[in-house]
């Protein structure tokens, strides 16, 4: 088979999260027409590749990565003539569309589970996982007081929205497993019929000429059989499923499966959601010779500087491990894998306001300079809807402004059965929740910021007057220029694309500084995290006379330093700093 080629690992893929991307029709909703209304302005941009979160049929649990029907586009997102429009529109373009595949789990709406709860005989029955009640013990399903679970669940697993990963039904007598809300039972990927299934349907997307996909927690298809007790830790009830669930022990046959039955067959790109995935095990997921995905999204650098309470804290970012994880990724990968970089997508907050400065004085420096210090490493470049304007964390006060059901699930747990008091939970939804990155994009300063006429689903970030397209295309200095400038550089940058990547400075506390080498030439990235001046001391700066070939500042510093937030690549010849 003659090898694909690897448009891929060129292309700027942006998220687009169809909810809040643009509606057409005034209900307050993102849709496909309204997506259709801005293809140009993507093309604009710069993005070969649309990666769009599911739009398929879902009673929005979790504003649809609860699919019921796999091959039908939800109502309010439009008709599936609506999709085959944009597809056409978007190929038209010369760009390409990847889908978002959820095959962990289903809604509970989905047909298949409507008959797999029906009988302990039904046909479908297998499709999910079912156990038992663990023996004597008394069922109390819900049961989650402080300190205390349903101990007759099969097992001590929590549920990623917190909660029992257990779910019991009264009907026939059983638990079965949801890692995610309960109206989002997990496929049984044991089950061959489940796995024909998938295929069948990603085969039938593949003909009506989609791109590829970006694959839902890909690496918590294979479960450990015996569902064994996790770890109990910290006083809590729950035990750590994490090893049971991540990175199972069939994960790698199911994927070389699908890679045959289905991958091999089109010009996709795939890229795994890698939950659980540490570099070693990106070698297997995304390795040139894996015959599995193109690559992974990990999550170390998003979720690093955890408090007692795992990703819900308001911990500033440590740049000392941020420096360690990214790199780790660059060097463990380089020459056997192909690496992801983003820094935000519809599950993290905004990374102005996690790694950068929400102070008006340094919003747009530090928007810029995080673009630098992760664009210019080696690996597919992602944006998230509005990254591209330096959008902002929404300042909500209210737990009911926030539509979420991972942030209403935890807040319950926490604050009303764990009590925490409100105002602590408040800030850490704040700092970390999802609908951060959720409400809707800011195209304009019209009441609605030109994403709907109506009442949005979820209120609009009150600085979309501040913070819009129209505002910023109108400004050669706005971030948006600046993203759209980087990615024209990098596009034809050689060394970017394919250079080693190397870490400087690694114990600096405020400096992120690296370089890359290629054929000779080295490119050297150094980007201040502070509002501090910070020195730099780096023979290069000094010896090599190197020429500026990026910065977010727009007069030239003084060599020696970074101002605050500053962000600057230099070119040059010869050997290393
Ligand atoms: O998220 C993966 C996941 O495990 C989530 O717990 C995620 O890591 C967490 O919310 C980070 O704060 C994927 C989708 O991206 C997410 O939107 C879905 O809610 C989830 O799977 C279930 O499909
Ligand atoms: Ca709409």
């Amino acid at each position: 088979m003659e090898q694909r080629k690897d448009w891929w690992k060129d292309s700027l893929v942006y998220q687009i999260y169809p909810r809040s991307f643009q509606d057409s029709n005034g209900d307050g909703i993102g849709d496909i027409n309204g997506i259709r209304q801005r293809l140009e302005y993507l093309k604009d941009l710069g993005v070969d590749v649309i990666w769009l979160s599911p739009v398929y049929q879902s009673p929005n649990d979790d504003n649809g990565y609860d699919i019921s029907d796999y091959q039908a586009i939800m109502e309010e997102f439009g008709t599936m003539e609506d999709f085959d429009r944009m597809l056409e529109e978007i190929h038209g373009l010369g760009m390409k569309l990847v889908m978002d595949l959820v095959v962990n789990h289903t809604s509970d709406e989905h047909p298949w589970f409507r008959e797999s709860r029906k009988s302990r005989d039904n046909p479908y029955r297998e499709y999910y996982v079912w156990k038992e009640p663990r023996a004597g013990a008394r069922i109390r399903p819900g049961a989650a007081r402080p300190g205390e679970t349903d101990e007759a669940a099969p097992n001590n697993w929590a549920s990623r929205f917190r909660g029992s990963a257990w779910e019991w039904e009264e009907a026939t007598g059983m638990y079965y497993l949801h890692m995610f809300s309960k109206k989002q039972p997990d496929l049984n990927w044991e089950n061959p019929k489940v796995r024909r299934e998938i295929y069948d349907m990603m085969t039938w997307w593949g003909r009506k000429g989609i791109d590829g996909f970006r694959m839902d927690v890909i690496s918590m298809l294979s479960k450990n059989q015996d569902y064994p007790d996790g770890e109990l830790k910290d006083g809590n009830p729950y035990g750590e499923g994490l090893p049971y669930y991540a990175n199972g022990p069939r994960i790698h046959e199911f994927i070389k499966e699908m890679n045959r039955e289905v991958l091999s067959k089109f010009d996709w790109m795939t890229v795994g959601e890698g939950v659980g995935v540490g570099p070693e095990e990106a070698l297997d997921y995304a390795g040139f010779q894996s015959h599995e995905l193109n690559m992974m999204f990990h999550f170390e650098h998003v979720e690093i500087s955890p408090g007692p309470y795992g990703k819900w804290n308001n911990n500033p970012a440590d740049l000392v491990e941020l420096k360690q994880v990214l790199s780790r990724w660059q060097t463990k990968l380089e020459g056997k894998a192909w690496n992801s970089l983003f820094w935000e997508n519809h599950d993290y907050p905004r990374a102005v306001s996690r790694f950068g400065s929400d102070d008006p004085r340094y919003r747009e420096l530090s928007a810029k300079m995080l673009a630098i210090c992760l664009y210019l490493m080696k690996g597919t470049p992602y944006v998230y809807q509005g990254q591209e304007l330096g959008m902002t964390n929404c300042p909500f006060t209210e737990l009911s402004d926030y539509r979420d059901i991972e942030i209403h699930r935890v807040y319950h747990e926490m604050v009303e059965e764990g009590g925490i008091p409100h105002e602590e939970m408040m800030t850490y939804i704040h700092h970390t929740g999802r609908d951060n990155a959720r409400t809707p994009m800011q195209w304009d300063d019209t009441p609605g910021a030109g994403f709907s006429t109506g009442v949005p689903w979820i209120p609009l970030n009150p600085n979309y007057k501040e913070i819009n397209v129209k505002e910023q295309q109108s400004r050669q200095d706005s971030v948006y220029w600046f993203y759209k400038n980087l990615f024209r550089f990098r596009k034809d940058s050689q060394i970017v694309k394919e250079g080693t990547y190397r870490l400087l400075l690694p114990e600096h506390p405020g400096v992120f500084a690296y370089e890359r080498c290629f054929k000779g030439q080295r490119l050297l990235v150094a980007c201040n995290f502070t509002p501090q001046y910070q020195e730099l001391f780096l023979s290069a700066l000094t010896e090599k006379n190197p020429e500026v070939v990026l910065r977010n500042y727009e007069e030239t510093g003084d060599g020696k330093g970074l101002r605050p937030f500053e962000g600057i690549a230099w070119l040059y010849e010869g050997l290393s700093v």
